[in-house]
């Protein structure tokens, strides 16, 4: 029987960088990821009768909220949900799903690389019918309904088996139960060369991936190990956890510490990757070479027609503002457009689809192609091993090369965390504030060329996004970049991008730290962060 139940607004359900994300508790709240669905739904129009995709990166609350959204879906009058084996889908996989199978959309449950567990966070998010995130207008229908909404249906139901594949009927929907991992394994496999991987790892190359007991372990076991014959073992956490076995999902110097450790080891592998909660995000190491994301982008575009799926080129390379510009020297050889766009997969959809850009990248650790449209963890580690497989050289000696030829952007990302939100609104005010000032003034960092807020108009439909970052050049390229963090659940998270270009010509081989040293002063300078926040420095570099 569908249930028509009334309910009040909540006024806290403005979608983020990238879904709705919050703590669990907040989701536990009666009626909350039910306002949340229904409202998705209510900005929806024509889906009457077709495919829902369903699944989520496994953490805490999954499955319930797989069990809300199915019965929500038949009483809202979808016609067939696919739903991943067990709950699960990773992000790329779920965007892989609702392309191949013709979907309406698809409902991607997960908080990403934010942590999981009863004390930690949920999130949903909704993808359109080209496998991405609901672009801006979207979630803007989205956010203004949840702040109207008065009622939602749902279908009273006993709970739906979703770790038996096969089909069921809820109410006068289908349910499909689907192995979340073969559709995408064969698409991997149809981009890049598996035969030479796999003669590369025969004779010797060793590997190793952290799956962060996140959505990728099945995902790599059956790519890496089955496919590709890596040892078993090569996949460490390889089973997803509701809580990550209390690790913070997030592949980065910090929350991955155990796998560059191991990078920088005596006895490393030749290469080291990991990936985040929901499958999206790539770690890229080398034996003691560690690769910044920014670059990582750079060289998988600048070697891309060494795997079979990109042997005609690239269209163009996108990459979000903030990102460092060591992706514009490629595409500048290549003779094809840099597209910049703000933080957020959401900003590439239109670009892919209109075919303007084969290849977009983050500097947070995300790199994709137009095979789906999101961010792609296992595609970039595919796409290294398959240039690495055709080069017979190293990440060392590929990076080494790559900056021989096109300069160095030493980059960094300083995060300051738990900021408290009135005082982070205080800091981005005031800089906003000094924007027109700045320009032709001088700090540690040097003399400042120009100052502005990052505004976007996308050059398929002409939509404006406004307030997306502020950003400082310097006269000799090097930049910053001021903005907060759309994905956080608890305060405001202040992110700093640091750049400084040195040419090929120039000293290649400093430590990071140090050539970005005068550019962090000059933050220091410019921002005031200790006095807005009292941190003497931040919680995560990056
Ligand atoms: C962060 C990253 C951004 C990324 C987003 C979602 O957003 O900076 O590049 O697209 O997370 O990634 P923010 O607003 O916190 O800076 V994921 O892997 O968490 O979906
Ligand atoms: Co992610």
């Amino acid at each position: 029987m569908i249930k028509c139940l009334s309910t009040t607004p909540f006024n806290d359900q403005k979608p983020g960088t990238s879904g709705l994300r919050k703590k669990v508790r907040v989701f536990q709240q009666p009626h909350y990821a039910e306002n949340f669905i229904q409202s998705v739904f209510d900005s929806l129009e024509g889906f009457e009768g077709k495919t829902l995709v369903l699944g989520g990166d496994g953490r805490f609350l999954n499955r319930d909220v797989i069990q809300i959204a199915l019965k929500m879906a038949a009483a809202n009058g979808f016609g067939r949900v696919l739903v991943g084996k067990g709950g699960i889908l990773s992000t790329p996989a779920a965007s892989h799903l609702i392309r191949s199978s013709g979907a309406f959309g698809g409902l991607v449950l997960s908080a990403s690389h934010n942590p999981g567990g009863p004390d930690e966070d949920f999130g949903i998010k909704y993808n359109v019918s080209n496998g991405g995130p609901a672009p801006e207008k979207v979630t803007d229908t989205i956010h203004a309904r949840t702040l109207s909404i008065d009622s939602y249906r749902i279908l009273e139901a006993a709970d739906v088996d979703i770790d038996t594949p096969g089909m069921s009927r809820l109410g006068e929907m289908t349910v499909e139960i689907v192995d979340p991992v073969a559709g995408y394994a064969d698409l991997m496999e149809s981009l890049f060369d598996f035969g030479a991987i796999r003669a590369m790892i025969a004779e010797g190359f060793t590997l190793s991936f952290d799956a962060m007991s996140a959505v990728t372990g099945p995902y790599a076991v059956e790519i890496l190990e089955k496919r590709l014959g890596a040892p078993s073992g090569t996949v460490r956490n390889a089973t997803p956890l509701p809580d990550f076995g209390h690790h913070h999902p997030d592949p980065n110097l910090v929350h991955a510490r155990e796998l560059y450790d191991r990078m920088m080891g005596e006895d490393a592998p030749d290469f080291g990757a990991a990936s985040d909660g929901d499958g999206d995000r790539n770690l890229i190491i080398g034996r003691h070479s560690y690769v910044t994301p920014s670059d990582s982008l750079a060289v998988l575009a600048a070697n891309a027609h060494l795997a079979p799926g990109y042997a005609l080129g690239l269209k163009g390379i996108a990459r979000s503002m903030p990102t460092s510009g060591a992706a514009d020297r490629v595409a500048q050889r290549l003779g094809i457009p840099l597209y910049e766009t703000p933080t957020g997969w959401k900003f590439f959809g239109n670009l892919l689809d209109a075919g303007m850009a084969t290849i977009c990248g983050e500097e947070s650790a995300g790199t994709g192609s137009d095979h789906v449209r999101e961010k792609d963890g296992i595609w970039a580690v595919l796409l290294w091993l398959n240039i690495m497989a055709v080069r017979r050289q190293g990440v060392a000696q590929i990076l080494a090369e790559h900056w021989a030829a096109y300069g160095r952007n030493y980059y960094a990302r300083h995060d300051y965390e738990g900021i408290a939100d009135d005082k982070a609104d205080a800091l981005m005010a005031a800089l906003r504030d000094k924007l027109a000032a700045l320009p032709g003034t001088a700090n540690s960092g040097g003399k400042i060329k120009s100052a502005d807020d990052f505004a976007y108009t996308d050059p398929t439909d002409r939509s404006v996004s406004r307030n997306q970052g502020v950003r400082i050049l310097f006269e000799d390229g090097s930049r910053m970049v001021f903005r907060l963090s759309g994905t956080g659940t608890e305060g405001a998270t202040l992110r700093v991008y640091i750049e400084r270009y040195v040419g090929s010509d120039g000293d290649l081989g400093m430590a990071t730290a140090d050539a970005l040293e005068p550019l962090v002063r000059a933050a220091q300078e410019v921002a005031d962060i200790s006095g807005f926040t009292g941190m003497e420095r931040p919680s995560v570099i990056t």
